[in-house]
């Protein structure tokens, strides 16, 4: 791996901020790196405030849609809540319906088929919602770019309200009201909200007229945390508020269906992510294994009995797609040793009866292996189908787009897209994708990067420290969990490999007078390094164990070098 460190600022300024906070230099110079430069945003960064939150009616559109939904109301019309299959969108639904149904009992919600109708709004939704009788369809997380939709809809005299956070193209759909920040006419203050994030501002403009405050609102907070994470959001500016008191209701009183997963996991409290790794590939498994709307049921659900039943489904689903995840994931990393292709820039794999629902995630495994463009594909009626992960730095986008002669559809972004092509195209386009990819990346992007946050000693590693450390949650982009840096460190003797097929590390690290046990998932192989009785540097997150009651810090290795 290739360790990027990155640039400590020992200005006067760092040095008047840590003078203003009473913390040391380096928690000065963590506060730099992130924007935070005053004692007014570092208190605003340290002490979240829910008063921080934006006035919802700041973002365009928001009366309208507001005014509609009230007339809908007294109307009695019948409302759709749509969203997407995801967890952005299955959270956005659960959080639209279920509060719209605390005064309004007209409402249903619409999940699109992954593999039938694929992502965003689809005829067959508008259709769904002619049929049974709908005059407005709140679409969430997804809409923004649905002009022809939208039009349909309205031939058949159904309004949309879209609450999305996509970016815009030229042209807007005409919906009564398209609720983005991400709009350039939009003047809206934060600009990375997730969908679920949109709707909840849309929740809080219908409130307000309702003298609904901000504490009535708390308990759906739970939800927008969730899709914040998940759909890999900045947690920055009020995403940053939105996560940090949506972690506590998860943590203290979450709703029904969330207690109901998380029985099943033994884990006191959950940080951002844990909610990513634990809550979101559960309510992802839904849409990729069944449907969507079972994700939807267990999050609105509030009998306890029936959650659980909804949750014990759940846990199959992701226990299935755990297991497709693993079993494909070994088998591409089989054919391309056959193949010998562990030479190439790309990995392109295909197998006819891989799991669609999965290639994505299987996609994402094989560049832990192989660190470069990877394509998956599996068929799809008479035709493959894959999904395309990139590595940090390198647009498969536009590399995709230089094979656009044997592919027959394809969409996506820099780092994650998806393909269709005739069979008889494969070889021609994987040899395409090679030739392309050999011929234009930067060879540096091929190997992994480390981001250093700073080089410390162990003995800065101090209890204040740590506890003002942990304060720096929740992290996520644009707010990193800290990487150190530490170098001449000696091993004490007793380091192993432990683990079920001994993959991981475990030493204790000595510099001066401070030592500390380190573990080091999957750097079995650096063992020889760190055990040499030559000093040698690492890289490493400050994390707590508890063991047996008992809490002590211990380093996460990232990474170690001689
Ligand atoms: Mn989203």
């Amino acid at each position: 791996m290739r360790w990027n460190i990155l640039p400590k600022s020992n200005s006067e300024k760092t040095q008047e901020l840590s003078k203003a906070l009473g913390v040391d230099n380096t928690i000065a110079n963590l506060l730099f790196q992130r924007g935070i430069t005053t004692f007014d945003e570092a208190k605003y960064f340290f002490r979240p405030s829910l008063k921080d939150l934006h006035d919802p009616y700041l973002m365009e559109d928001m009366l309208v849609a507001v005014e509609r939904i009230e007339k809908a109301i007294e109307n009695k019309e019948n409302i759709l809540v749509y969203g997407d299959y995801d967890v952005d969108g299955t959270t956005s639904v659960a959080l639209m319906s279920s509060y719209l149904r605390t005064y309004y009992p007209n409402i249903a919600t619409y999940i699109p088929d992954r593999y039938e109708e694929g992502y965003g709004v689809s005829y067959k939704g508008i259709d769904f919602a002619a049929d049974n009788n709908f005059s407005l369809i709140i679409a969430l997380d997804c809409g923004v770019k649905a002009i022809d939709k939208v039009a349909y809809a309205s031939e058949k005299n159904i309004d949309f309200i879209i609450c999305d956070h996509h970016r815009p193209g030229p042209e807007l759909p005409k919906a009564i009201a398209v609720l983005d920040p991400k709009r350039e006419d939009c003047a809206y203050p934060y600009k990375e909200l997730c969908g679920c994030g949109v709707g909840f501002k849309l929740i809080q403009a219908l409130g307000a007229r309702r003298g609904q405050t901000i504490d009535d609102l708390l308990l759906y907070l739970d939800l927008v945390a969730t899709a914040i994470g998940a759909d890999i959001v900045p947690i920055t500016g009020e995403n940053r508020i939105l996560a940090y008191y949506g972690l506590k209701v998860i943590n203290s009183n979450p709703r029904t269906g969330y207690k109901a997963i998380l029985k099943q996991i033994k884990k006191e409290v959950l940080t951002i992510t844990d909610v990513v790794f634990i809550i979101g590939p559960r309510i992802n498994a839904a849409g990729r294994m069944k449907h969507g709307n079972h994700a939807v049921t267990l999050l609105v659900e509030t009998d306890i009995n029936k959650a659980a039943i909804w949750a014990a489904e759940i846990e199959q689903f992701n226990l299935d797609r755990r297991e497709a995840d693993k079993r494909i994931t070994k088998e591409a990393l089989a054919q391309i040793k056959t193949n010998k292709e562990e030479e190439r820039k790309t990995t392109v794999v295909y197998q006819k009866d891989w799991h669609k629902g999965v290639i994505g995630i299987v996609a994402s495994r094989l560049t832990e292996t192989y660190y470069r463009p990877t394509l998956v594909f599996t068929k799809s009626g008479d035709k493959l189908a894959a999904s395309a992960r990139s590595v940090i730095g390198f647009d498969v986008y536009n590399a995709l787009q230089e094979c656009s002669e044997f592919i027959t559809q394809f969409g996506g972004h820099k780092y994650a897209a998806g393909l269709t092509l005739e069979e008889k195209n494969f070889e021609n386009f994987k040899n395409k994708f090679e030739e392309v990819v050999s011929r234009t990346i930067d060879p540096k992007l091929l190997q992994p990067e480390l981001s250093v946050t700073m080089e410390i000693e162990l003995a800065d590693i101090t209890p204040k420290f740590y506890r003002i450390l942990k304060q720096f949650a929740p992290f996520g982009p644009g707010n990193p969990s800290p990487v150190f840096m530490t170098q001449n460190l000696s091993e004490t003797g007793y380091g192993k490999c432990v683990g079920e097929d001994k993959t991981h590390l475990r030493i204790t690290v000595k510099q001066g007078m401070s030592q500390y046990v380190c573990i080091g998932f999957g750097l079995g192989d650096k063992k020889a390094i760190a055990c040499s009785g030559r000093p040698f540097k690492a890289a490493y997150v400050i994390d707590e164990n508890e063991w047996q009651g008992n809490v002590s810090l211990q380093l996460r290795l990232k990474d170690i070098k001689a």
